[in-house]
């Protein structure tokens, strides 16, 4: 007779870089392996949804690819020949080898790189102990969060927002610059109940016709890098017609009069010009917003990866202000929670051993910090050691080929802790086999939501697998680094860490499984004043000092529009390069992972070029014809798609397919610039400007 197995039905979190941080039920078979993931119903944002490459996560947990032993490197860089070593040999040869490039030429010579693969604060952000206790380079992570940060925090003073489940009591939910349908479904399911429950609005401002926009009410397609003028226009309409709220604004906002005069000019003629739209689709999302008070602003990531995006953040953020919505449930602006969390990383980061004066370098000019750049290596030692977690730069980073030519490097010693062999682990010198999030335990955050959440150890780890922590902590010993944190386990730093944030003990969160940290009305509407020394909402920021910093102003810092404006800085189109390429996120990868699980990539198909029907047909491309992109940065091969959901001259291309899956291997940020973004850092993966041609 055959035993049914034994399947339990356990809780987790997600882990990948994603605002919805899912709390997770979690088949698990015989102990052993993992069946269906389903969102958990009891943890109120999550609510039982979450994203369908998560569900079948089975796929990338078992998958036959994963890694299970060290490797060392036996042929060339990059060619993909592999010895298995042992632990203690991998470790020693790594310790050796960073003290050789320590004596060599300093601490600062090795860089620690890292980003988040996982979440969880203990496997994530680890790392920086090990960095501050041996006074490593450090990173400035500017590959995502900058600009949309700080153009947000130079409104309010502060990374948070009302309860992002007030959105499903609005009357209209602005869908602004994410493709929430694919990459953090929950926002689509709290603004669908807010449609079906109450009859709300759904306004979704993006550069193309989305799996977001396909839900939209009100569509407002516009041009690439435009939404600094939109959001003029949509003010001036407001002052224009009395729907201002200037009670409101005389109580909390800095300069109302100046903004008003300001915005004279702006008129919605004026801005249809600029962002493509009707000046009556200006006008009735204006008047939408006016009339419904309780509009709730869910301000993404995407439309801040421009040479602008701090700005239009800024600018999208003003709106909310000028109607006053902030005072109403259900309404005023949301874009991450990241400032109600107060954590206190002391133990996780080694912060107590920290030295300020050593070097950080820019996370996205990886390319041009390891070809030698002056500038990027702030003028310091080359960088002749990586080790990396958590990332995967040959992919994912801005001027692929400058990154690629510095993996390259014979002189530079590359260590890649990993769990599939990548772009970047296909070039390193030592491959280390990483846990994944059910095989370990951590703490994580939700960045679109408030809930502090464990996910512990579910089953064992296939072969040799180690996780980020049990890595730190062995290089550690072999390198003479000393701090509390390598000699405790990840649940003994988490109890530390959650007792000297505020948040209880780790005992306390196992028995809840999540901890709701959603300060309360008054404080998440901003209804005691923002978070600036006089409580006023800024329309006029103070770019060059706003919070954020670390490594200063960008140079064009100070010509930042002193009001919202339209600031025209962004990679334009030009006879040599028609086309303004965005690199969009495909539904079925995150960033570089699932890309290689079968149902993902058979989902997706070969990397895909969205183009208007008539730019294909005047290039002579029909669907499925092959296309190749280029600008002085290199040139990229993909599938032509002919689409009308788009303008023409823009073009769009949805990833990350790995770089292999491109004919000739060139990856699609070989378009994209590692510039550093205004005021403060980051890359603009969307603000690329192209020519195209059939092959
Ligand atoms: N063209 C273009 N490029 C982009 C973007 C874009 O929109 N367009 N988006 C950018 C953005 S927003 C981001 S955040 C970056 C992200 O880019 P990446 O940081 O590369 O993103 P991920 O794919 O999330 O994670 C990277 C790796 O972490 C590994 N990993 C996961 N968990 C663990 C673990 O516990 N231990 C170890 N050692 N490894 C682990 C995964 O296997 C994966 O290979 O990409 C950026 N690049
Ligand atoms: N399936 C999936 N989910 C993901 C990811 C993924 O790669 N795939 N990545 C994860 C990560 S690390 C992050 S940071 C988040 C990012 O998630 P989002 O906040 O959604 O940001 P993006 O996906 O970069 O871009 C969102 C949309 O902005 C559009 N856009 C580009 N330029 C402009 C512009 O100038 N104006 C306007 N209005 N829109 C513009 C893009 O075309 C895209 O449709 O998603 C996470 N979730
Ligand atoms: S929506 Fe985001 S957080 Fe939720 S399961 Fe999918 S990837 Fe994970
Ligand atoms: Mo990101």
């Amino acid at each position: 007779m055959n035993a049914q197995p034994k399947i339990a039905k356990r809780p987790s979190v997600c882990p990948h870089d994603c605002p919805s941080a899912c709390a997770l039920e979690v088949e698990v078979i015989e102990d052993a392996r993992i069946g269906r993931v389903r969102g958990a119903k009891t943890q109120s944002y999550t609510d039982g949804v979450i994203c369908a490459k998560v569900a079948r996560y089975a796929e990338r947990i078992h998958h036959p690819d994963r890694l299970t032993r060290p490797l060392r490197r036996v042929g060339a860089k990059g060619e993909g020949r592999w010895a298995p070593i042992g632990w203690d040999e991998a470790l020693d040869e790594i310790a050796a080898r960073f003290l050789d490039a320590e004596r060599a030429h300093g601490a600062e010579t090795v860089w620690p790189y890292y980003y988040a693969g996982t979440m969880g604060l203990v496997m994530r952000d680890g790392i920086n102990r090990l960095r501050h206790a041996k006074r490593y380079s450090g990173m400035y992570a500017t590959i995502c969060t900058t600009m949309a940060w700080t153009g947000f925090i130079a409104g309010t003073g502060r990374l948070a927002g009302p309860d992002p489940r007030e959105m499903a009591k609005a009357d209209c939910v602005v869908i602004w610059g994410t493709n929430a349908v694919n990459t953090q479904v929950n926002v689509m399911h709290h603004a669908m109940r807010a449609r079906r429950e109450r009859g709300a609005k759904i306004v979704v401002v993006d550069i193309y016709q989305n799996s977001t926009m396909a839900q939209a009410d009100l569509a407002l397609l516009l041009k690439p890098g435009t939404d600094g003028a939109l959001a003029c226009a949509v003010m001036h309409v407001l002052f224009r017609d009395g729907l201002a709220d200037r009670d409101y604004l005389a109580a909390y906002a800095d300069d109302p009069a100046g903004l008003e005069a300001h915005l004279a000019t702006r008129t919605p003629e004026w801005a249809a010009a600029i962002t493509g739209l009707s000046v009556a689709d200006i006008e009735a999302f204006a008047h939408l917003v006016g009339a419904r008070k309780r509009s709730y602003f869910r301000l993404g990531y995407g439309f801040t990866r421009q040479r602008n995006g701090a700005a239009n953040m800024h600018a999208a953020l003003c709106i909310p202000t000028v109607t006053g919505a902030w005072a109403h449930e259900g309404g005023g602006g949301f874009h991450n929670n990241g400032a109600i969390y107060h954590w206190d990383k002391t133990l996780i980061e080694g912060l107590d051993v920290r030295d300020t004066a050593v070097r950080v370098l820019d996370q996205s000019q990886i390319g041009r910090v390891l070809t030698g750049d002056a500038e990027a290596l702030r003028h310091g030692p080359p960088v002749t050691a990586l080790l990396i977690q958590n990332t995967n730069p040959v992919n994912v980073a801005p001027e692929q080929a400058l990154v690629k030519r510095g993996f390259a490097r014979e002189d530079l010693f590359t260590v890649v802790h990993e769990q599939f062999m990548t772009d970047t682990a296909a070039m390193a010198d030592i491959v280390l086999p990483a846990t994944m999030f059910l095989e370990h335990d951590d703490v994580y955050q939700g960045g679109g939501h408030q809930f502090v959440m464990w996910g512990g150890k579910l089953v064992e780890a296939p072969g040799e697998c180690r996780s980020n922590h049990e890595v730190i902590c062995a290089l550690a010993h072999r390198l003479g680094a000393v701090h509390p944190g390598f000699e405790m386990t990840p649940a003994e730093i988490v109890d530390r860490t959650l007792q000297a944030s505020g948040h209880g003990t780790l005992e306390a969160l196992k028995a809840e499984d999540w901890l709701d940290v959603q300060p309360d009305f008054r404080a998440s509407h901003y209804l005691d004043g923002f978070a600036w020394p006089d409580g006023r909402f800024r329309f006029r920021p103070e770019w060059p000092t706003a919070p954020n910093a670390n490594i200063g102003p960008t140079a064009d810092a100070a010509a930042m529009p002193g009001f919202p404006d339209h600031w025209a800085v962004t990679e334009e189109a030009d006879a040599a390069r028609p086309f303004r390429l965005a690199t969009s996120p495909a539904r079925n990868f995150l960033n570089s992972s699932f890309a290689e699980t079968p149902t993902s990539v058979a989902k997706e198909g070969p990397p895909a070029l969205l183009i208007h029907p008539e730019d294909a047909a005047a290039l002579g491309l029909a669907d499925g014809a092959p296309v190749e992109i280029g600008n002085d940065r290199g040139a990229v091969r993909l599938t032509a798609r002919p689409f009308e959901g788009l303008r023409r001259g823009v073009v769009i291309a949805e990833g990350l397919h790995p770089n292999g899956a491109h004919e000739g291997g060139a990856g699609i940020n070989t378009l994209v610039g590692a510039d550093a973004v205004a005021p403060y850092g980051g890359a603009a993966f969307h603000d690329v400007a192209v020519w195209a041609r059939a092959v």
